[in-house]
């Protein structure tokens, strides 16, 4: 998604802005830009094409300044050309950066072309930089304070005024947007991740801050007006991540990553406590009746995977929904539910909108799982499960997804434990096949030629169908999810029982059929459904346990996992459906990291 960075200091920030958007360009974006003071007036360089042409351009022009913001834009209102590139300007005088979505845009251009502004953009973000520059009487902080009162939706900006040459301001309601404080200089960023190379210590803006950052200040204001300090931070380890290192792309070092990021995740512990999500989670477990699990995308599917569990091994009723359909849905709020918010960067807007909506109906018992520690979504919620999948670049999610599993079945077995479901035998019995599990992994990454070999064959289809049952459901969901969003094939995911309601019309010799097949109580029943597929000529490619004897015939393709492992299975089927995404997005010559139209971190709804 959109990326902001903005900074003050008594040297030439122009590479320091160009470096940030560089680090933020894993998130997708459709055009990029930057503007600085420049002898009084903003300059500004903007591309349609990569953060490496915006680079030759400053390069060539010999753009400079000592204070500007920069931005990567991902276009929510009007199409990615140059003219809605970020940052806008307002009459030569007011540059501005915005994330985020101006819902009442069209009543406020309304009211500026009265007062005759010309928008030479479709963006929503222009009304914000004419609404600043119409309301501006000589004190920017004071100007952003008022005119934010006046915008309805999301945003992250900042802005700079030609009259302030040594002043950035930012504001945010709805998207990230962090300070980096310096030595004599101070800056502005998205994520914190973009200031990487210049400081490691933050302060985190809080919804509805407004913040001033000059040479040698910080001034922040809530959303009251009132003057609040917001605790600087010392954050380290940001720079290694963006390094691709041997790998080909980003994709395949996270698939790869992720027994390291299992082993970091599964808590240290002999026991499973309650403390593992927080200091009130063991009075708040004893209350609650039920989960309400709420999430987006491959986050959305480690939930419906997480229900399993939570029923069969805590006995707790799980319900799991679309974030963005929960916060607009009339729904029955249950005070003694337990609502568990899932998201890989902790930003995601649906979800943040989903967690407030239910707080709103009187929700108080709020859980997250998320990747990030200083995320929104952490500090809103009263109990936490951190996952340490580390920095995940690729826009296609793989290790934050394994992670956010290993902590749902933690979470899971804890509830279990103190509801009397889980006896002290199994316990150790699950924490022994947790602490298995980056081994397991390994031994499911060494399939990686043969899937190589499969996903020849895949790149040239244009179709996939994808089939699971139980348990192994939502993971045929992911590896249909993670197929069609970097190879662009169109996948579909069905439990296997489904197949004979309405797919199995569409299964001819086109169309692979990739089936998970645990050895589980459902072995039978999924050959039944193979033997379905067959019949029609549908040709199966299966990834099953070694103990489940099905074996490679006419039709039919088998790559071996290793041997059932229990409740954990999804950990290990997920990892092979990753491999073969990837590997047919490479033969295809796709943009595996940052796949058409698709953003990290979705900050807008
Ligand atoms: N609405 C603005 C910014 C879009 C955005 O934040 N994307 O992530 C635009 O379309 O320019």
């Amino acid at each position: 998604m959109c990326g902001i960075v903005g900074a003050v200091a008594q040297r030439n920030i122009v590479s320091v802005l160009v470096e940030g958007l560089r680090r933020l360009e894993y998130r997708g974006y459709d055009s990029c830009g930057v503007a600085v003071l420049a002898g009084g007036e903003p300059k500004r360089a903007r591309s349609v094409a990569r953060v490496s042409d915006l680079d030759a351009q400053v390069r060539e022009t010999r753009l400079e300044g000592v204070t500007g913001i920069a931005h990567t834009r991902w276009a929510t209102h009007g199409a990615p050309v140059t003219d809605n590139a970020h940052p806008i300007f307002s009459r030569d005088a007011v540059a501005l950066v915005h994330n985020g979505i101006i819902e009442n845009y069209e009543s406020l251009r309304e009211m500026l072309r009265g007062k005759g502004y010309v928008f030479v953009s479709q963006t929503d973000t222009e009304v914000i930089a004419h609404l600043i520059h119409s309301m501006y009487r000589g004190d920017l902080f004071q100007t952003v304070r008022d005119a934010v009162k006046q915008l309805h939706g999301a945003y992250a900006i900042a802005v700079v005024h030609k009259d302030q040459p040594h002043t950035v301001v930012g504001a945010r309601q709805g998207s990230p947007l962090v300070v980096g404080v310096g030595q004599g200089e101070n800056f502005l960023a998205s994520d914190a991740l973009a200031l990487a190379g210049s400081t490691d210590r933050f302060a985190f803006l809080e919804e509805g801050d407004v913040v001033e950052i000059t040479l040698d200040g910080v001034k922040i204001v809530d959303r009251e007006g009132i003057h609040v300090e917001r605790e600087v931070r010392t954050v380290a380890a940001y720079g290694g991540a963006v390094e691709l290192g041997p790998y080909r792309h980003f994709m395949q070092k996270e698939i790869f990553e992720q027994p390291r990021a299992i082993t970091d995740t599964i808590p240290q512990a002999d026991q499973f406590d309650a403390s593992l999500f927080g200091d009130r989670a063991s009075d708040v477990f004893g209350d609650i009746d039920s989960l309400l699990i709420l999430a987006c995308g491959t986050s959305y599917y480690s939930g419906l995977t997480a229900k399993y569990w939570l029923e069969s091994v805590a006995k707790i009723p799980t319900q799991v929904e679309i974030a963005s359909e929960y916060r607009y849905r009339e729904s029955v709020p249950n005070p003694k539910a337990l609502v568990v918010v899932i998201s890989q960067s902790g930003e995601t807007a649906d979800t943040l909108a989903a967690l407030k909506h239910a707080q709103s109906l009187g929700h108080t018992h709020t859980l997250a799982v998320c990747n990030v520690a200083t995320s929104a979504m952490v500090r809103l919620t009263g109990m936490s499960f951190l996952t340490h999948a580390g920095t995940e670049i690729g826009v296609a999610s793989t290790k934050a997804f394994t992670t956010q599993l290993a902590g749902l079945f933690v979470l899971a077995v804890t509830l279990g434990k103190l509801r009397g479901h889980v006896d002290a035998r199994q316990e150790a019995a699950y924490l022994a096949q947790l602490r298995h599990l980056p081994a397991a992994l390994n031994s499911v990454l060494a399939l990686e030629p043969q899937i190589i070999a499969w996903a020849e064959e895949f790149a040239r289809k244009e179709n996939a169908l994808f089939l699971g049952r139980g348990l192994h459901y939502p993971i045929a969901l992911e590896g249909a999810l993670k197929l069609k969003e970097i190879s662009y094939i169109h996948a579909e995911a069905y439990p296997a029982g489904e197949l004979k309601h309405g797919p199995l019309a569409l299964v001819t010799e086109a169309m692979p059929v990739v089936t998970v097949a645990p050895n589980d109580t459902l072995l039978e029943k999924l050959k039944s459904n193979m033997q379905e597929v067959r019949a029609r000529g549908g040709e199966l490619y299966v990834f099953a346990d070694s103990d489940t004897r099905i074996v490679s015939e006419d039709g039919i393709h088998v790559i071996r996992m290793p041997e059932h492992y229990g409740l954990l299975s999804p950990i290990l089927h997920v990892v092979p459906l990753q491999l073969l995404a990837y590997h047919t997005a490479c033969a295809r010559g796709t943009d595996v990291d940052k796949p058409r139209n698709l953003a990290k971190s979705v900050t807008v709804e």
